[in-house]
C-alpha cells in the first residue's frame, strides 16, 4: 500500500498509477505511472514506490505510447472476404462477429463434438478467462496447441509440481513489501543463473534487476550459458557448456556434491525422499564422461559446485534453456535436486515456494478456471494427450501440443475443425516447423484470431479477427506473480472500436453458456475473482497493490499440505529427489542425463554435414517474441534478425560480419544477418527468434518464414511430453546470395 492516491493532476496531465500487464506481451506487473492529456497517453514512467520494480521500466514499456497509437493497430472486427491469406477483409460489427462465431462453433459442436475446437494462447498474457470460455463452450482442449513439448516453463513447473508439490523461485526478497530492508530477508551468498538472462528477459515474474540489486549487497554468481552474457561477465564462475547438455553438467555437479559430502545431512534426513537412491545413482555416474559431454572444464565445475554448496544461503535462478531440449524435464529434476539437498528450500535467500496470492490464480499457465463445474466427464476424457502423457494430469489441465498437432494432421484420435487463437502469433514465434503447422491449420473450417495487429498468423488463418486493447485501455488485476496483486487501472478509453480481451470473453462466453458468465461487466467479474482476498476491484484500484502475508519454511509449519501435516505436498510428504509419481508414470524417478534428440552424440552420422550446434531465441531487450517489430523506437535499435557466430567459424565458411547467411539442417533453412560473437564455442551458433517484417507484403505473410529459425526445429518432444528442441539442434551455415 502506498500513501499516495491512485490518480492525481500534474503539469496539465492526469497521472494514473497502475501495474503493467498485457498487451503488449510481458511476464511482469511493473508499477507504472501513466500520464494522460485529453484522453491520450503522453508518456509513462516507473512508479518509484512500487516494491516490485522500484521505479524501473524497460524500453518496451517506455515505448508504449507509440504502441498504443500505432497506425497498424487493428481498430475494428473484420471478416475475411477473399481466400485465406489473400488479405481481403471487410469491417463488421461486434454483434455480427459474435453471431458468426457462435453459429460456426455451434455447427462444429453439433457435427464433431465440442472437443474439435482448440482454444490456443501464447505465453503469460492476461487471459485466464480463456479456459472458462473453452469450458463454457464444452472443449477441454485449451493451451498451446502448436508449441511442441510445451517448451516454456511448463516442463520446469511440471517437474517441480511432481517432486516438490509446488513451484519455487529464487529469493530476491520479492515476497516482502519492504524488500531488502525486511529483517527476515537474507541476501544469498551465491546465486546460480542457469540458462537464463535475467536483465534481458525478466522472465516469469522475475525482475532481472533484482540480481544486480543483490549483487550490490554481496551475492556472487555462477552463470551457466553458452555465451558470455552481460551478467556472465560479472560472475565469479562462467560455465560455458554445449547447448542442450545441461543434464550432463547437473549430473557432474550432483556427483561432486555426493562424493565430497557437500550436502546438508540434517535437512536430507528429515525432509528429503530418496537420498540413498540418489547416492546409488551417482555411483554409476562417470564425472569425466559428463564433463566431456557438456564440453565443460572439470576443475572449474568442481570449484563452482563447492562454492554453491558451501554458500549459505544460495539460490538458483533458472531459465528457458532447461525447457527447450528433450531431456529438459530430467535436467530440471537435477537442478532442483541441487537446491533440495543443500537445504536451500523455502529459506530466506534460497529457492522459495510461491503460490497464487490468496489463492487467486490469474495466471494462465496451467488452465483450470471452470474445469470441474463446466465440463462433463466425456468432455474431460477427450482432453488431448492425457493418455499418452500422464504428466498432463498432475495439476495440469492443458492439452498436449504434440498430440494436438497429431490430431490436426491425422484426424486421430479425432478430427479438429475450429480454433480460437488469442495472444499467439505461432507461425512467427511458438511454432516449430511453422510451414508444416500452417498446412495443418489451413484444414480447419473456422478460425478466430484475437490480436492487436495483423500478424502473419492472423493473415494466414483468420476467418474473423477481433481487435484487443492494451492494458492502458482496460481494468483488471495482475496476478501472474505469487508476490502481490496489483491493479490494472484504466488510463484511457479503448482506441477505435477495440475491446479488452476479458470483455470479449465475457460477452462471447455468455452466448455459449450464460449461467457460466453471470457478470454484467468487467468490474463485477474482477470482484468475483478477488473475493477470496477479501477486497473488491475498487479497493485494489485505490491501493494500487496488495501483498498477502508471506512465510518462509512453510513445510515446518504445516502450510503446504491439505491435511495440515508438516512437509511437502508430495506422495512421500518430502521433497522428492526420488519421485514416486515419475516412477508410477514409467519415467525416470531420479535425475538423469538425456542426450538431445539431434546432437553430435545422438547422431554422429550427421556431424560431417551439420557440424554446428544450434541454439535459438536468446532474448533481446526491445522485442517480446514476435511483437514490436513495427515500433520504430525499438526496431531502429535492432533492425535485422541476427545470428551470432564465432569469427573463426565464419572465416572457415567464407563469411564476414554483416553478411546474410543461410542456416540449414535436415528439417529446413532460414536466412539471418551474421553478427560476430567470440564468446561462443566455435562449434555453436545462436539465432534470434520471432522475426517477421510488418513492412513487408501481407500476401507473403510479411516474410515470416524467411528469417525463422523454427524452420530448423522439429516437432518433437521428450518422453514425458514436455520439452522440445528449440535450444539444441544441429546445422550448417553458408553465405546467402544477396
Ligand atoms: N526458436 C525459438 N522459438 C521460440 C522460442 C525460442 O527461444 N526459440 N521461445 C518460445 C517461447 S518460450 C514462447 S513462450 C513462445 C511465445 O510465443 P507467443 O506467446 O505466441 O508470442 P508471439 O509470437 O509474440 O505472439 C503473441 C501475439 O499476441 C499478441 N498479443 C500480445 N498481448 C496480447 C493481449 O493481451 N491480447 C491479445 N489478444 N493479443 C496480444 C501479439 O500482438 C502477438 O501477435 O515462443 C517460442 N518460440
Ligand atoms: N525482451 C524479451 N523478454 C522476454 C521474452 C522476449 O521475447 N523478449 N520472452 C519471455 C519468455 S516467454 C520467456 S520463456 C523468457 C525466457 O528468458 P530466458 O529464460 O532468459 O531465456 P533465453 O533468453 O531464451 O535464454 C537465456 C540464456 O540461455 C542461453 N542458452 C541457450 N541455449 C542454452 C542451453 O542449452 N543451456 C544453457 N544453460 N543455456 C543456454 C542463451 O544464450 C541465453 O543467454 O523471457 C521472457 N522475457
Ligand atoms: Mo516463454
Amino acid at each position: 500500500m502506498s500513501e499516495r492516491p491512485w490518480t492525481w493532476e500534474e503539469d496539465g496531465c492526469t497521472v494514473v498509477r497502475g501495474n503493467a500487464r498485457s498487451a503488449p506481451g510481458c511476464h511482469n506487473n511493473c508499477g507504472i505511472l501513466m500520464y494522460v492529456k485529453d484522453d491520450k497517453i503522453v508518456k509513462v514512467e516507473g512508479d518509484p514506490e512500487n516494491p516490485y520494480n522500484q521505479g524501473r521500466l524497460c524500453s518496451r514499456c517506455l515505448a508504449i505510447p507509440e504502441y498504443v497509437y500505432h497506425k497498424d493497430r487493428l481498430q475494428y472486427p473484420m471478416k475475411r472476404v477473399g481466400e485465406r491469406g489473400e488479405n481481403k477483409w471487410e469491417r463488421i460489427s461486434w454483434d455480427e462477429a459474435y453471431d458468426t462465431i457462435y453459429e460456426k462453433f455451434t455447427e462444429i459442436k453439433e457435427n464433431y463434438g465440442p472437443w474439435s475446437v482448440f482454444f490456443g494462447q501464447g505465453t503469460g498474457r492476461d487471459i485466464h478467462q480463456m479456459t472458462r470460455l473453452a469450458y463454457a463452450y464444452g472443449s477441454p482442449n485449451e493451451g498451446v496447441p502448436y508449441f511442441t513439448g510445451s517448451s516454456c516453463y511448463l516442463p520446469r513447473i511440471a517437474s517441480m509440481g511432481v517432486c516438490l508439490g509446488d513451484a519455487c523461485v529464487a529469493d530476491c526478497s520479492q515476497f516482502l513489501p519492504l524488500r531488502y530492508d525486511d529483517p527476515e530477508y537474507v541476501v544469498p551468498e551465491c546465486m546460480i543463473i542457469w540458462g537464463h538472462n535475467p536483465q534481458n528477459a525478466n522472465a516469469d515474474g522475475f525482475f532481472g534487476h533484482w540480481v544486480t540489486d543483490i549483487m550490490k549487497r554481496g551475492t556472487k554468481l555462477i552463470v551457466i550459458d553458452p555465451q558470455l552474457t552481460w551478467i556472465a561477465a560479472r560472475a565469479d564462475y562462467w560455465l560455458r557448456i554445449r547447448p542442450g547438455s545441461d543434464g550432463a553438467l547437473v549430473m557432474a555437479m550432483l556427483k561432486v556434491m555426493i562424493d565430497e559430502d557437500l550436502y546438508d545431512h540434517e535437512f536430507c534426513d528429515r525432509w528429503v525422499n530418496g537420498m540413498p537412491e540418489l547416492i546409488e545413482r551417482m555411483k554409476e555416474c562417470d564425472f569425466d564422461e559428463m564433463v566431456e559431454r557438456c564440453w565443460g572444464d572439470g576443475e572449474k565445475i568442481k570449484e563452482a559446485t563447492r562454492f554453491y554448496a558451501k554458500s549459505k544461503p544460495a539460490a538458483i535462478q533458472w531459465g528457458l534453456a532447461l525447457d527447450q531440449f528433450t531431456g529438459g524435464q530430467q535436467a530440471a529434476h537435477g537442478v532442483m535436486s541441487l537446491w533440495i539437498i543443500t537445504g536451500n528450500l523455502d529459506v530466506p535467500g534460497g529457492n522459495v515456494i510461491g503460490r497464487p496470492c490468496w489463492g487467486i490464480a490469474a495466471s494462465n499457465w496451467t488452465g483450470g478456471w471452470g474445469y470441474e463445474e463446466l465440463l462433463t466427464q466425456e468432455q474431460k476424457d477427450n482432453r488431448l494427450g492425457t493418455k499418452e502423457y500422464p504428466l498432463f494430469n498432475v495439476g495440469f489441465l492443458n492439452m498436449s501440443p504434440d498430440i494436438s498437432i497429431q490430431a490436426l494432421e491425422t484426424g486421430k484420435p479425432y478430427e479438429i475443425h475450429g480454433a480460437w487463437l488469442q495472444t499467439s502469433n505461432f507461425l512467427s514465434g511458438m511454432g516449430a516447423q511453422p510451414q508444416r503447422l500452417l498446412k495443418a491449420y489451413l484444414k480447419l473450417d473456422f478460425i478466430v484470431v484475437v490480436d492487436l495487429f495483423m500478424t502473419p498468423t492472423a493473415m494466414a488463418l483468420a476467418d474473423i479477427i477481433l481487435p484487443a486493447t492494451t492494458f492502458l485501455e482496460r481494468i483488471g488485476f495482475s496476478g501472474l506473480n505469487p508476490y502481490y496483486i496489483g491493479a490494472i487501472n484504466k488510463a484511457i478509453e479503448p482506441v477505435g472500436d477495440t475491446r479488452p480481451d476479458q470483455q470479449i470473453m465475457l460477452e462471447l462466453g455468455k452466448r455459449f453458456n450464460p449461467e457460466a458468465w453471470p457478470w454484467d461487466n468487467l468490474e463485477q467479474m474482477n470482484d468475483y475473482a478477488l473475493e477470496q482476498g477479501g477486497f473488491t476491484y475498487k479497493e485494489l484500484q485505490e491501493s494500487v497493490w496488495k501483498y498477502p502475508e508471506f512465510e518462509y519454511r512453510k513445510y515446518e509449519k504445516g502450510l503446504l499440505r491439505e491435511d495440515g501435516e508438516l512437509g511437502f505436498n508430495t506422495p512421500s510428504g518430502k521433497a522428492e529427489v526420488y519421485s514416486i509419481i515419475f516412477e508410477h508414470m514409467g519415467l525416470d524417478p531420479l535425475p538423469s542425463y538425456v542426450e538431445p534428440y539431434q546432437s553430435p552424440y545422438s547422431n554422429p552420422e550427421f556431424t560431417d554435414e551439420y557440424p554446428l550446434v544450434l541454439t535459438t531465441g536468446a532474448r533481446v531487450p526491445g522485442f517480446f517474441h514476435s511483437e514490436h517489430r513495427q515500433i520504430n523506437k525499438l526496431r531502429t535499435l535492432h533492425p535485422d534478425p541476427l545470428v551470432y557466430v564465432h569469427p573463426e567459424t565464419a572465416a572457415k565458411n567464407g563469411i564476414k560480419e554483416g553478411d546474410w547467411i543461410y542456416i540449414e539442417n535436415m528439417i529446413g533453412k532460414c536466412k539471418y544477418k551474421c553478427s560476430f560473437n567470440k564468446t561462443y564455442d566455435p562449434r555453436v551458433i545462436q539465432t534470434e527468434h520471432g522475426w517477421w517484417f510488418p513492412e513487408g507484403k501481407p500476401e507473403e505473410l510479411f516474410g515470416t518464414f524467411e528469417s525463422n529459425s523454427n524452420n530448423l526445429i522439429p516437432i518433437h518432444t521428450g518422453k514425458s511430453g514436455f520439452g522440445g528442441c528449440y535450444k539444441a539442434m544441429i546445422c550448417k551455415i553458408y553465405k546467402a546470395e544477396v
